[in-house]
C-alpha cells in the first residue's frame, strides 16, 4: 500500500474507497449531500459480509443452540461455538470458556459488579474507577455499593485528560475490591495505560476490569499482555450487531461467582431443593442467547482482522493527526482531551455556541456527529463545559470527510459571527 502524499500515514485512498465500498450505508446522501458518519464511538456501521451473515442465519440456519439434536440446531450450536472461539483468539484469551455472550459492554459491567458484590464487596469495600469513565462503569458500582457499603473511589486526571498514576498509587490500598478502567475514553479518546495500571493493582493483589468498548475496533487488545481480570466490549462498536457483546473473564472468576441470572441454559439440573449450575461460560448465559448477533460478531471480527487491525490503526492515527490540525485552525475551537496518547476521537466546543446548534447545522450539512456529554458527566463537569462535539473516526472514514467537517465548522463560526 502506497501512503498518501497529502496527509502522511494515511493509506492510499483507493484502499479506503474500496473498504468504504464494503459499507452499504455509506452510499447515501443525507439532505442531498454524501453522509460523512463521524459518530463511530457511538456505534459503527455494519460490512456487507455482517448484514449477509445474519441474513443468511435467519434464511437458512435459524434455531435454538445447545438442546437440538437435528440438523439445524447443531449447525446453529456449531456456529455459536465458532463465533465464541473467534472472539477468544481475537483477544487472545487463553480458553473459549473465559468468553461470556453478553448484550454489550453495560451487560458485562453489570454482570462483574454484580457478582462481586455478592462474593467480594462488603462494609468499607472500596472500587476504585477513574474519572473518565462511561457511566455504565459507574452506576453499576453505585448499585452494588448501595447494597454492600462499598464506597467509590476515583483516579484523577490532568487537564489532557490523562490519568493521574502518582494518585493511582495512593488510592490503592487493602480496602480496593477491584479497579474498573476505561481502556480508551469516549468522550475523551485518551488511551490508558491499562497495562500498568493492572501490574500495580495485582501488585496488591487487586483485580482489575476494563472497559473496553471503545478499543477493540481501534488498536490490538491482548488481555494476556494485559493480564487484566476482566475486559468488556460491545460488538456494534466494532462493526458487529447490537445486542451482543463479549464478557472476557478470568476462568479462576466466572468459577468463583454465582450466576448473574437464572435460566433455561445455565443449569445442570433443577429440581425444587435444588440447582446445580452449568460450567463456565454457560452458568452465566442464561436463556436463549442472541444466536445471529454473535455469528454477526464473528463476521464483524473476521473482516477487522483480514484488513489488520494494525493497518486500520494506522490509518485512524494518520485521520486523528489531520482532523487535529484541521480543528484546531478554526477560531475558538477547543479540543477537550489532548493526552498523548489518543484514539480518533475529538471533542470539542467552538466559543459559546451550543453543541446542539452545531450538531443541527452539521446534520445539514450530511454530517453525523455526536453532541451532549456522552455519558460521561463526570468529565463535563471536570472540564467545566456542559456538553462537547464530538466527532469519533473508524476504517472507512477519509480526509475529505475531515475537510468537509472543518469547512462546516468555518461555516458555523460564520453563522454565529463569533
Ligand atoms: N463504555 C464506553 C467507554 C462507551 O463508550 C460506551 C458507549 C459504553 C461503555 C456502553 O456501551 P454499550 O454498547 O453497552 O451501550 N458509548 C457511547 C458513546 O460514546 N456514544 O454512544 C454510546
Amino acid at each position: 500500500m502506497t501512503p498518501n502524499t497529502a496527509v502522511p500515514g494515511l493509506l492510499d485512498q483507493e484502499v479506503v474507497a474500496q473498504w468504504r465500498e464494503d459499507f452499504p450505508i455509506l452510499r447515501q446522501t443525507i439532505y442531498g449531500k454524501p453522509l460523512a458518519y463521524l459518530d463511530n464511538a457511538a456505534t459503527t456501521q455494519k460490512p456487507r459480509s455482517v448484514i449477509e451473515t445474519v441474513a443468511r442465519f435467519y434464511t437458512e440456519i435459524n434455531s435454538n443452540v445447545h438442546r437440538g439434536v437435528y440438523y439445524l440446531s447443531e449447525r446453529a450450536t456449531e456456529l455459536y461455538e465458532e463465533a465464541r472461539r473467534t472472539v477468544q483468539r481475537f483477544l487472545n484469551a487463553p480458553s473459549a470458556a473465559e468468553i461470556v455472550f453478553v448484550r454489550g459492554t453495560t451487560e458485562a459491567i453489570n454482570l462483574v459488579a454484580h457478582c462481586l458484590g455478592r462474593t467480594r464487596l462488603r462494609e468499607g469495600s472500596e472500587i476504585l474507577l477513574s474519572q473518565m469513565e462511561h457511566h455504565s462503569n459507574i452506576v453499576p458500582w453505585q448499585l452494588v455499593a448501595e447494597q454492600t457499603g462499598a464506597h467509590l473511589r476515583v483516579i484523577p486526571m490532568n487537564e489532557h485528560g490523562e490519568l493521574d498514576l502518582e494518585q493511582y498509587e495512593h488510592l490503592l490500598t487493602e480496602r480496593t475490591a477491584i479497579v474498573a478502567v476505561v481502556h480508551v475514553s469516549n468522550s475523551l479518546g485518551t488511551i490508558n495505560p491499562v497495562a500498568e495500571l493492572v501490574r500495580q493493582a495485582h501488585a496488591r493483589g487487586i483485580p482489575v476490569l476494563v472497559d473496553g468498548a471503545q478499543a477493540v475496533a481501534h488498536l490490538r487488545v491482548d488481555v494476556q499482555e494485559l493480564d487484566c481480570d476482566f475486559y468488556a466490549f460491545s460488538g456494534h462498536k466494532v462493526y458487529g450487531p447490537t445486542g451482543i457483546g463479549v464478557l472476557y473473564a478470568k476462568r479462576r472468576w466466572l468459577e468463583e461467582f454465582p450466576p448473574y441470572q437464572g435460566g433455561g441454559d445455565m443449569i445442570r439440573q433443577v429440581t425444587f431443593e435444588r440447582t446445580l449450575y452449568n460450567e463456565v461460560p454457560y452458568k452465566f448465559e442464561a436463556g436463549t442467547p442472541n444466536i445471529a448477533g454473535a455469528i454477526g460478531l464473528k463476521a464483524a471480527l473476521d473482516y477487522v482482522s483480514a484488513l489488520g487491525i494494525d493497518t486500520i490503526a494506522t490509518h485512524e492515527h494518520a485521520l486523528l493527526r489531520y482532523a487535529t490540525e484541521r480543528l484546531q485552525a478554526i477560531p475558538g475551537l477547543r479540543i477537550i482531551g489532548t493526552a498523548r496518547q489518543k484514539a480518533a476521537i475529538i471533542s470539542f466546543v467552538l466559543s459559546d455556541i451550543h453543541p446542539h446548534d452545531i450538531g443541527t447545522f452539521l446534520d445539514r450539512e450530511g454530517i453525523a456527529i455526536r453532541v451532549g456529554h456522552h455519558c460521561t458527566q463526570p468529565v463535563m463537569d471536570f472540564f467545566g463545559v456542559p456538553a462537547t462535539s464530538r466527532a469519533s473516526f473508524a476504517l472507512y472514514n477519509t480526509p475529505e470527510e475531515v475537510d468537509r467537517l472543518a469547512a462546516a465548522l468555518q461555516k458555523v463560526v460564520e453563522f454565529f459571527r463569533v
